[in-house]
């Protein structure tokens, strides 16, 4: 006989296993420390260049949240002082803890610049961000055979240790910029009374620098759109039903189109990839930036 103590944690064990988190980013190889909501392996790095949120059990928001701040870095999402610096044409692993199977969907990613700031991200104002996708994971349902259920763009991520790679355009203009990175689930896109599509966006402080010599820089643009204008609820995307079989392979990916020259890194060039030491995160000042060094006494929060 299993006591209810035991059915409550087994519950518990299920939901926390069935959401995620950016444990860590990668560039070129170094390391720069993620976000978790729960601090479940310790207090959260104060050198992360990983916005907190207070999402409990690794959440998710939902159309109840599209009009509303969270929709920009989750919920109550708060900057933080670090910046990772990287040059504009480089790929970024975003690496999750993990991801279930049976929550297809999107992996999507956009940028918003840091303007009228002395300290880059650090102080910016989330509801002033404008915000331009630079990748949709297309094609996002790759087969309608497949384990999860069909093959999606969240397969190859899970196949490749819960990363997805994210280029940096190479003709972005150098400076500060949020990389809002977000994972959509559709496993209850058609029920509304149990989430409908569950949105898992997360930000991260970059401070892009030049491309290396030699990389052609193809021109880019941004095309802003607050994080408060990027879904509506009856969108194609957002009410999908993963489950109808046969599975019409036409899925449209919600949100604005990606932008001219944003070099999304293809399906096949995703990778999972290790890192060999501890990236310097930076801090803004005006225009250039500083290393930053995090006092032990601050940014220790859960
Ligand atoms: C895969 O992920 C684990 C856990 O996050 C990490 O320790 C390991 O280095 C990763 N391996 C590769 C090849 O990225
Ligand atoms: C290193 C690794 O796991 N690579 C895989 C990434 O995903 C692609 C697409 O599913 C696979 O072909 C790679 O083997």
């Amino acid at each position: 006989m299993i006591s209810s103590s035991t059915l409550l944690a087994l519950s518990l064990a299920s939901l926390a296993t069935a959401h995620s988190h950016i444990r860590y980013i990668n560039i070129n190889g170094l390391k720069y420390e993620g976000y978790d909501p729960r601090a479940i392996g310790g207090p959260n790095s104060p050198n992360r260049v990983v916005w907190s949120h207070t999402a409990p059990d690794d959440g998710w928001i939902n159309f109840n949240h599209y009009s509303t701040p969270h929709m920009a870095c989750h919920e109550d999402g708060a900057s933080v002082p670090a910046h990772a610096p990287v040059q504009a044409g480089d790929s970024i692993a975003m690496h999750w803890a993990g991801w279930p199977l049976n929550h297809p969907g999107p992996v999507l990613s956009y940028l918003a610049p840091c303007e009228g700031t002395r300290d880059g991200c650090a102080s910016v104002d989330k509801t002033k961000l404008q915000w331009t996708k630079i990748d949709d994971s297309a094609p996002v349902l790759i087969s309608p055979e497949g384990p999860s259920p069909g093959r999606w763009a969240t397969n190859v991520l899970i196949e490749n240790n819960s990363t997805w790679q994210v280029r940096i355009p190479s003709g972005l203009k150098p400076g500060p910029y949020v990389l809002r990175h977000e994972l959509i689930s559709l496993i209850f896109a058609t029920q509304p009374e149990l989430s409908g599509a569950q949105h898992y966006p997360v930000c991260v402080n970059l401070f892009v620098q030049p491309p290396k010599r030699g990389t052609p820089s193809l021109p880019f643009t941004l095309k802003g759109l607050p994080a408060t204008k990027l879904y509506e609820r009856n969108h194609p995307g957002l009410v999908f039903d993963v489950s109808a079989t046969p599975m019409a392979t036409m899925y449209v990916v919600p949100g604005p189109t990606v932008t001219a020259n944003a070099q999304p890194v293809p399906h096949a060039g995703q990778t999972a990839s290790a890192f060999v030491a501890d990236g310097r995160p930076v801090k803004v000042q005006g225009t250039g930036t500083v290393p930053f060094m995090a006092k032990r006494t601050e940014g220790f929060s859960a």
